[in-house]
């Protein structure tokens, strides 16, 4: 069966989401963050950085990967925007978006604020990632001002892309949403696989 390493509110939560949408079976493997790492967790994922999933012999990192692998695997799903659909490539962009363009620069903010000793905890490189990360998240209310969803006119996977995203936002307070944005947020964060892999329910 499916392994995810899962460790709410980590990107982990991307995956469970995802499964959860698509009834696809799985079993968590809840991993301590920060360590001590299992042998195995090590071996799916040499960072140490959640998630990672086992699936029979494969091994992948990388959220929104592994979220295109299930996909693939366990498609075709509406959660998908084809080739075919007129919103294909915002559904690509925004898909993408949420990690690369959105949040991953939020790991520096992230690792700053837990981990650095406390007269560099407000340093230069914090105050360039709370503003870059307040320009990205008006990527997304941009959006949302003539869009429910990311792409497709529907959920996608873009959406949990996106959500989980803004989501991380909120819960560091790195930056105020707009009302389309906070909305559009309490709309993804109401959906039962949202709560399952959250762990609120
Ligand atoms: N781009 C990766 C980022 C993974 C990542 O940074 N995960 C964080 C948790 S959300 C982590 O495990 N950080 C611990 C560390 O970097 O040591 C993805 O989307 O999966």
């Amino acid at each position: 069966m499916l392994k995810i390493y899962h460790t709410p509110p980590t990107r982990s939560v991307r995956v469970v989401w995802l499964a959860e949408e698509m009834g696809i079976p799985y079993e968590v493997v809840p991993v301590q963050f920060g360590g001590p790492h299992s042998p195995e967790f090590k071996s799916a994922s040499p960072l140490g950085q959640l998630p990672a999933i086992e699936d029979g012999d494969v091994t992948m990192l990388e959220s929104i990967a592994i979220m295109q692998y299930l996909l693939a695997k366990h498609g075709p799903s509406p959660l998908e925007v084809k080739r075919d659909e007129p919103d294909f490539p915002a559904y690509l962009q925004y898909l993408e978006f949420g990690e690369a363009g959105l949040i991953a620069i939020g790991n520096a903010y992230v690792a700053t604020r837990l981990r650095a000793p406390e007269d560099e905890k407000k340093n230069w490189t914090v105050n360039y990632v709370i503003e870059a990360i307040r320009q990205r998240t008006g990527i997304v209310a941009a959006r949302l001002q003539d869009h429910e969803y990311m792409a497709g006119g529907r959920f996608t996977a873009a959406d949990i892309s996106v959500g989980y995203a803004l989501g991380i936002v909120k819960f560091f307070g790195l930056s105020e949403l707009e009302p389309k944005s906070a909305a559009y947020l309490e709309r993804l964060s109401s959906r039962p696989a949202y709560k399952k892999a959250a762990g609120q329910v």
